[in-house]
C-alpha cells in the first residue's frame, strides 16, 4: 500500500482548483466523495460496510487521510478496494489541490467512485472546497442531537448526513427528530440517512443513493 504526504496547495484560488478537479474527474467517468466526521465517528466502519456490499458492482478507490498514521488504509486494502493512505504534513483538512495529488498518485484505472476520508475534524474539512461531486458528513449517535447547533458549517455544505451507530440508541440520549429538524434547518436539501455500519440497518437506502449519483463514464 502507498503512502504520501501533501501539503497545502499554494495556488491563489482552491474553489477554482476544486471546480477544474470536478469537472476533470467527470470527464473520466469518476465520481468523488468527500466523507467527513469528528475522529471516532465511524467513517472507516462505514466505508469498510460500503465495500463490502458494493464491490461486486462498483469499483472503487479510498483514499485515507490523516495526519499520521496508515490504520485506515490497511483496513481498506484488506477488503479488496484499492487505497492509498495520505499524510497531510500536520494539517486539519483537505484541499482541491491535496485531492488531485492523491487522485494522481493512486492507479484510477477503471475506477468509478473515489470515496475520500477527510481527517477527522468536524470544522476545518468543511471550509475547503476538495473537488468533490458530493460532500457527505457523519454524526454518530452517541456524539449527541446537538452537533449542527455547534458546528452549523460541516451540516450546511454536507449533500448528505449519515446519522450512523443507531444500534447504540438505548445507551445514549440522541432526540432523532430533534437532530433532523436542526439539520434542515441550516440546509432544507441534505438528505438524511440513519445507519449502523455494525448491523447493517439503513444501509440499503444509503447505497441506494450511491448508485443514484455515479457519474455515467
Ligand atoms: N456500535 C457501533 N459502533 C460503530 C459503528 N460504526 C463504527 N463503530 C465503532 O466506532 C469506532 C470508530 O470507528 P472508525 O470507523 O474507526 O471511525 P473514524 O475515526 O471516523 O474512521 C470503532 O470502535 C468502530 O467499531 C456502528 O454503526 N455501531
Ligand atoms: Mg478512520
Amino acid at each position: 500500500m502507498k503512502t504520501i504526504t501533501v501539503n497545502r496547495s499554494v495556488t491563489a484560488s482552491n474553489d477554482l482548483d476544486a471546480d477544474a478537479l470536478r469537472q476533470e474527474l467527470k470527464e473520466k467517468g469518476i465520481t468523488l466523495i468527500n466523507l467527513m466526521s469528528s475522529p471516532g465517528s465511524g467513517k472507516t466502519t462505514l466505508l469498510s460496510r460500503l465495500i463490502t456490499d458494493l464491490k461486486s458492482e462498483i469499483n472503487i478507490a479510498v483514499m485515507e487521510a490523516d495526519i499520521d498514521s496508515n490504520v485506515d488504509a490497511l483496513k481498506i486494502e484488506s477488503l479488496g478496494a484499492k487505497s492509498i493512505q495520505v499524510h497531510t504534513s500536520g494539517m486539519c483538512h483537505m484541499d482541491a489541490g491535496m485531492t488531485r495529488k492523491s487522485i494522481e498518485e493512486m492507479d484510477t484505472e477503471n475506477v468509478e467512485l473515489a470515496i475520500l476520508e477527510n481527517v477527522g475534524n468536524l470544522i476545518c474539512p468543511a471550509e475547503f472546497d476538495t473537488g468533490a461531486h458530493k460532500n457527505v458528513m457523519i454524526l454518530s449517535l452517541p456524539e449527541g442531537d446537538d452537533k449542527p447547533l455547534k458546528y452549523p458549517l460541516m451540516f450546511e455544505k454536507s449533500d448528505v448526513l449519515v446519522i450512523t451507530k443507531i444500534d447504540t440508541k438505548d445507551y445514549f440520549k440522541f432526540d432523532m427528530d430533534a437532530c433532523k429538524e436542526r439539520v434542515l434547518k441550516l440546509n432544507e436539501d441534505i438528505k438524511i440517512f440513519p445507519v449502523s455500519a455494525k448491523t447493517g440497518e439503513g444501509m440499503d437506502a444509503l447505497e441506494g443513493w450511491i448508485r443514484e449519483i455515479l457519474i455515467k463514464g
